[in-house]
C-alpha cells in the first residue's frame, strides 16, 4: 500500500511519457544472464543498510562501489532504490549506470509497470519481481511489459509454492532467497532445496546469506550459476576489493 502511494505521487510529477522519452531508455539493453554465464556469477549488491542490520554502510558512494566491483570482477551490479527500508533511491540506479558498463539490476518492491519504465529509464537492464507479493496474474503482466522493453526478468522465489505459482516463459532467471522475510535468517540449505525443481530454462540464481567461496563452490554443484551478495562486501572497508579477493 506504501508503494502503491509512492507510485501514484511520482507518476504526478513524471509522466510515463517523459521516462519514455529519457536519453537512457534509448540505450541498448545488457544481458545479465550471458554476463553471468561468462564469469564467475557474482551479482554485487550496493546495500546502504537493511531492515535486519540497520546500517551496513553509508559511507561509500554508489559511484565508488559500483565502479569497485566492475574492477574486482563482478558479473553484474545490484541497486537497491527502496528508501524505506534499504535507504536507496532511483537515482543511484542512475549513478551505477554512470559508473559502470556492466548490467544493473533494479532492486525493488516492484508493483506497477511505472516502476519498470523508471527502472529503464535510469539504467537498468534487469529488474527483480518478488513471488511472495505478487499474484500469478501481476507476475504475467509485469514480466511480459517488462521483455516487450528488452530488460531480464529475475524472478525471486523462498519456496516450492511460489516457484509453481510463478512458473512461466516470461522469466530469464530464478532466484532463490535463501533469507526468511519474516524471521531474517538466512539458510543456503533453502537453494540446496530447491534447485532441482527450477527448470533447466532458467538461469538459476542463489540470493541471500552467501559469505565464504565454499558457499559458492556448494551452490554451483546444485546448478546454481548466480550469487548475490551485498552484506558480506558491504560491511568491509573496502567492497570491491572483498569481491576480488573472493573470487580469486
Ligand atoms: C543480498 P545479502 O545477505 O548478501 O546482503 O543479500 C540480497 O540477496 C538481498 O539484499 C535481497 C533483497 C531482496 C533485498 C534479496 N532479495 C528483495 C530487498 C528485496
Amino acid at each position: 500500500a506504501d508503494k502503491k502511494r509512492e507510485i501514484q505521487l511520482k507518476k504526478s510529477i513524471i509522466s510515463t511519457k517523459q521516462l519514455e522519452r529519457s536519453d537512457l531508455f534509448e540505450r541498448p539493453v545488457i544481458s545479465i544472464s550471458k554476463s553471468i554465464r561468462n564469469s564467475a556469477g557474482i551479482i554485487a549488491e550496493h546495500k546502504r543498510r537493511s531492515p535486519s542490520k540497520k546500517v551496513i554502510n553509508d559511507i561509500f558512494s554508489v559511484e565508488e562501489v559500483t565502479r569497485n566491483y566492475e574492477i574486482g570482477g563482478a558479473a553484474a551490479v545490484s541497486i537497491l532504490t527502496d528508501a524505506k527500508y534499504f535507504g536507496g533511491s532511483i537515482e543511484d540506479l542512475q549513478f551505477a549506470r554512470a559508473s559502470v558498463s556492466l548490467p544493473v539490476l533494479r532492486k525493488e518492491f516492484i508493483v506497477d509497470p511505472y516502476q519498470i519504465l523508471e527502472a529503464k529509464s535510469h539504467g537498468a537492464d534487469a529488474i527483480l519481481l518478488i513471488a511472495a507479493i505478487l499474484t500469478r496474474e501481476e507476475i504475467s503482466e509485469l514480466s511480459n511489459f517488462a521483455q516487450s522493453l528488452s530488460l531480464e526478468v529475475l524472478l525471486e522465489i523462498h519456496n516450492q509454492e511460489e516457484l509453481d505459482k510463478s512458473l512461466m516463459s516470461s522469466l530469464d532467471l530464478i532466484g532463490v532467497n535463501n533469507r526468511n522475510l519474516k524471521t531474517f535468517e538466512v539458510d543456503l540449505a533453502n537453494s540446496l532445496g530447491l534447485s532441482e525443481a527450477i527448470p533447466d530454462d532458467f538461469v538459476k540464481i542463489s540470493e541471500s546469506g552467501i559469505q565464504a567461496p565454499k558457499d559458492v563452490h556448494e551452490l554451483r554443484k546444485y546448478g546454481f550459476e548466480g550469487f548475490l551478495i551485498g552484506e558480506n562486501f558491504m560491511k568491509t572497508d573496502n567492497p570491491g576489493l572483498s569481491l576480488k579477493n573472493f573470487i580469486a
